[in-house]
């Protein structure tokens, strides 16, 4: 009788101990003016980045991932859309202003993603180099940045330690998270490049 309850309050506990070791990790892809991201799809990797799970934003730009194991770190990583014509609309010579009135000092921007979305080769800063490609692709002898995407995901509660350098100690790759609790604002900012003023 001993050895059976002994049995029955393990078996509890294994119960108990295994509902508590998953949680779900979800949360928005939104454009830097809050607008929602429909049809995006975003992936789940682990710490090695190999794909767990895939999930398409909704309406609202919601994406989610369900019944996860806890203790366990995963990388989050929305997905450049197929290439769009349309986006490089976005990228006019009035950007290509902006930028350099950044680098000369003139303005600082008023947003810092504003910044980040300026450096177009990936290089961690914006350089008279971003404006070069900036102007090829107004001049449409570019379709793209070498080198780099035309999208770039940054998590919404990003904090900048230089607000005037925002590129200062900022990663550009897949941010990720010990998931420890259910998480339901593990949100991004769409940032379009060369898009200085969104
Ligand atoms: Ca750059
Ligand atoms: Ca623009």
């Amino acid at each position: 009788m001993k050895n059976i309850l002994l049995f029955l309050t393990s078996a509890a506990c294994i119960y108990t101990t295994g509902l508590s070791q998953s949680a779900n990790l979800s949360g928005k892809v939104l454009t830097l003016n809050e607008a929602p991201i429909p049809d995006l799809i975003v992936q789940l990797t682990d710490s090695n980045m190999m794909l767990l799970s895939t999930d398409t934003t909704d309406a609202q730009g919601n994406y989610s991932f369900e019944e996860l194991p806890t203790g366990t770190t995963y990388h989050v990583v929305p997905q450049e859309p197929p290439f769009d014509g349309d986006y490089l609309n976005g990228i006019s010579t009035f950007d290509i202003v902006i930028a350099a009135r950044y680098i000369l000092g003139i303005a600082v921007p008023t947003n810092p993603y504003s910044w980040i979305a300026g450096d177009v080769n990936n290089s961690g800063s914006l350089s008279i180099l971003d404006i070069v490609l900036m102007r090829k692709v107004v001049l449409s002898i570019e379709t793209e940045f070498p080198g780099s995407t035309l999208t770039r995901y940054i998590r919404t509660n990003t904090t900048f330690t230089d607000p005037d350098h925002p590129n200062n100690g900022i990663l550009y790759g897949s941010p990720s998270i010990s998931l420890e609790a259910p998480i339901n604002d593990f949100d991004f900012y769409e940032i379009q490049l060369g898009n200085l003023n969104p």
